[in-house]
């Protein structure tokens, strides 16, 4: 009798734990991720100059103003951006930042918030999400311009190389004075054409300015920033609808 072939016990083998894999084929859940980015409970955290604060941990935000206004804070011309915190927190306990900004001026005015990133690789996740709250009384944009920065990649489509620093820009809309969950894609970001590189994020910031900001005086909170997995892994895209 003939030894049996090398291919037969694989077959044999293969038929043996396909039902096995079939089955976790079939009951594997897409493993879904998430990492908190900032959640603004902890005091301590925040900076008006991002470069004077040695954060309790590697995050830090705060607010950012055009460099330069000769204007007086009472000055109807002044501009700028303040953050404070409310008991108001999305989950219930904790806090929210509370943003009021100002870019009604007789000058160019631009401002906004930032949330430092420190090198943390978002290669993981596909979707950023915060939550935004407009203020009813104070009044409140429905847009608001947001910016990721990777800290020293950008793709040169000329060169075909990686060269520092690039901001993928983002317009988020429909605010409204309740408490809202925004979750956007990475892809979402611009520029749709470029290549992204997710794996060292340098920022992410909120900008508010004369062009864009309607009303030019308003406030907004924002609560719990994370990024998450929502796609399991090879899932091919949805088609265009
Ligand atoms: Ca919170
Ligand atoms: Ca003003």
């Amino acid at each position: 009798m003939e030894p049996p072939k090398h291919g037969t016990h694989s077959r044999i083998f293969l038929a043996l734990i396909f039902p096995f894999v079939l089955f976790l084929a079939l009951t594997a859940k897409p493993s879904l991720r998430s990492l908190l980015l900032e959640d603004f409970n902890k005091e301590g955290m925040e900076t008006q100059e991002a470069e004077q604060f040695i954060g309790l941990s590697n995050r830090r935000y705060g607010i950012w103003n055009k460099a330069y206004s000769p204007y007086e804070e009472s000055d109807p011309d002044w501009q700028g951006c303040k953050i404070s915190f409310s008991t108001d927190d999305v989950l219930g306990e904790g806090r929210s930042a509370r943003l009021d900004y100002d870019v009604e001026s007789g000058e160019t005015a631009y401002n906004g918030f930032f949330l430092r990133l420190n090198g943390e690789n978002f290669s993981a996740y596909d979707t950023l999400n915060l939550y935004l709250r407009g203020d009813g009384e104070n009044g409140f944009p429905l847009r608001i311009k947001m910016e990721l920065k990777n800290s020293h990649k950008r793709y040169q489509a000329q060169s075909q190389t990686w060269i520092k620093g690039t901001s993928f820009p983002y317009v988020l809309s429909g605010i409204t004075n309740g408490w809202k969950k925004f979750s956007i894609p990475l892809a979402n970001f611009g520029p749709k054409h470029l290549p992204k590189d997710w794996s060292d994020m340098h920022e992410l910031d909120l900008i508010f300015d004369d062009v864009n900001s309607r009303p030019k005086v308003g406030t907004v909170y924002i609560d719990q920033i994370f990024v998450s997995k929502e796609k399991p892994e090879g899932n091919q895209p949805a088609a265009e609808v």
